[in-house]
């Protein structure tokens, strides 16, 4: 495998809006980005991923962009944010931006140009059809619930969103707009950006024709992803971009790619792959349920260590994956791949340990590192995502209880990852002197960033310990580069492997189960790490307690 600059390092996701708030107006910025710079470093991370900061109406939380070469007034300005990249630069550290070019803002100029006129230069920007017998071209159901066409009035016209109706599709089969947005993303990258994220990249190859499918719902409509799906060609576009941009500059990419088809990881991922890496979201689709959240499966041990088991072997020798246990779409991760008994600080340094020491690339989430949970929100008002509230709606429609809905969104909700970052005892949890934006999580009091500081037992003292053996000039080789061999398969309640290379071999062992056992060693070991003081090796054998985890080199 070609080794590459980012190969080795540690990614920390930022969501901006509620990361730390440095003028009190309730809203994380980028001048608080800034602030919290040294905190990252002294974590461990090299790379920073930060969800999108362009100018944006925020119906979908900038994930709506009105100007893509603008930064939005409510994080900054461009001076903060050149400013930020000097920083970072200072201590060595890599600024991702996130590429949302699946689709723009309804309020981007290209849109509104778009609607003016729907046979001119910017209405191929975009996909306008014409209605069948007065209905939508056809029958796809957006991300967000409801048709993806909308019908633009005066006309017989629809055009696509296959997210909200103020996301317009961007039509990647012209290739004036592959070359406008190619244009963008070197302008960003020669201002000095390491990389991007790549946003719901899959979606910009569509079906020829727009067909309609068997219908999956009582609302005759059926998921998009059914078209996206059947779409061929994707990896045309997908090269021209990487060749265009990222290449040029030695660029980090790393796509959020969803419904690949099979087979096609080593073009994603290979050596001259797509992206140099996207998400492994096997885990969390353990999770998903087939008509919402309201009918997604409980937590599984079983199922989520196979899921992650297959893709650490399904891509050995293909590239890496970046692991993730949660994001700013997922709830907690401490929250939802943990047993119940487990959901507590013994537990979260277990999952924190088999999942960093995987073979890929660790992306931790803002909050991950110090064992933030889900929050309860009081009824559904004091929800402020899109998605969640069209959740909520399908719960009902299905037939739950107002509260069975409300169950349903403290468990899946997206705005579980999106309440202020915790950062002190103080008011707001010290995020914001002001109003924050969105609910802090009343769990604040115990869970934060300065409590956890002063506490050697901490959460967030053992991610540092973890990421530091991670990166430890004598284990980077073999947990970076090292294979993944799964270990201790006939354990029913075990998630063990090893990381080897021809030097080294290390043995992760972390126990699920609520049984303190005692594990049979092949060699003699060294124990580099463990989460608790009762986790103990001994000659012939480890043994871990319930919730124990265990880092030994044989
Ligand atoms: O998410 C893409 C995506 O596929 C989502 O539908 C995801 O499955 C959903 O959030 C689950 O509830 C990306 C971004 O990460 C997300 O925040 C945006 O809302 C979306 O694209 C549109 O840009
Ligand atoms: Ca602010």
């Amino acid at each position: 495998m070609k080794k590459q600059w980012w190969h080795g390092k540690i990614a920390y996701q930022i969501y901006p809006k509620s990361f730390y708030d440095s003028n009190g107006d309730g809203i994380g910025d980028i001048r608080g980005i800034i602030e919290k710079l040294d905190y990252l470093k002294e974590l461990g991370v090299d790379i920073v991923w930060i969800s999108p900061i362009y100018q944006s109406p925020f119906v979908d939380q900038g994930y709506d962009i009105s100007d893509y070469y603008k930064i939005d007034p409510a994080f900054g300005t461009m001076e903060d944010f050149d400013e930020l990249l000097k920083e970072a630069k200072k201590r060595d550290m890599y600024i991702l931006m996130d590429l949302v070019i699946n689709h723009c803002s309804d309020q981007h100029e290209w849109f509104k140009k778009a609607l003016a006129d729907p046979e001119g230069e910017y209405g191929g920007y975009f996909y306008f059809e014409k209605g069948k017998d007065g209905k939508a071209p056809s029958n796809y159901r957006s991300y967000f619930g409801g048709s993806a066409w909308e019908p633009v009035s005066g006309t017989d016209l629809y055009y696509l969103h296959l997210f909200a109706k103020e996301q317009p599709d961007l039509n990647w089969e012209n290739k004036k707009v592959r070359e406008d947005l190619f244009n963008m993303v070197n302008w960003w990258l020669d201002k000095g950006l390491a990389g991007f994220r790549i946003d719901a990249i899959i979606n910009i190859k569509k079906t020829d024709g727009f067909p309609d499918y068997e219908p999956d719902g009582d609302d005759g409509l059926v998921r998009c992803t059914r078209m996206i799906e059947e779409a061929e060609g994707i990896g045309q576009f997908l090269q021209e971009l990487r060749t265009e941009t990222f290449q040029k500059h030695d660029a980090f990419s790393v796509g959020e790619v969803f419904n690949m088809k099979e087979g096609e990881l080593e073009h994603f991922v290979g050596d001259e792959g797509y992206f140099s890496t996207m998400f492994d979201f096997a885990p969390l689709e353990t999770t998903l349920g087939g008509h919402g959240w309201y009918d997604a499966p409980g937590y599984d041990f079983i199922r989520w260590r196979k899921a992650v088991t297959e893709s650490q072997l399904l891509c050995q020798g293909v590239g890496f994956l970046a692991n993730i246990i949660e994001n700013h779409d997922e709830p907690r991760g401490a929250s939802t791949y943990l047993p119940d008994y487990a959901q507590n600080s013994d537990g979260i340094k277990m999952l924190a340990t088999a999942s960093i020491l995987l073979r890929g690339l660790p992306f931790l989430y803002q909050g991950q590192e110090i064992g933030m949970k889900n929050c309860r929100m009081g009824n559904i008002e004091e929800y402020d995502d899109i998605d969640t509230k069209n959740q909520y709606q399908v719960a009902m429609e299905a037939g739950l209880s107002p509260e069975e809905a409300m169950e349903v969104c403290f468990r899946h909700s997206r705005d579980n990852a999106r309440t202020p970052m915790q950062w002190s005892c103080e008011e707001n949890a010290g995020f914001t002197s002001g109003m924050p934006w969105l609910k802090v999580n009343p769990n604040y009091t115990k869970i934060n960033v300065e409590e956890e500081e002063k506490d050697a037992s901490s959460v967030l003292a053992y991610y540092k310990e973890l990421l530091a053996l991670r990166k430890a000039p004598d284990y980077v080789e073999v947990f970076t580069y090292g294979d993944f061999v799964p270990a201790y398969d006939g354990e029913e309640m075990l998630f063990a492997y090893h990381r080897k290379n021809e030097n080294k071999d290390i043995l992760i062992v972390t126990n699920f189960g609520t049984e303190r056992t005692k594990f049979p060693l092949e060699k003699s070991g060294k124990l580099l790490l463990k989460n608790r003081e009762d986790v103990l090796l001994e000659e012939d054998g480890l043994i871990l307690p319930k919730c124990g985890a265990a880092v030994v080199e044989c």
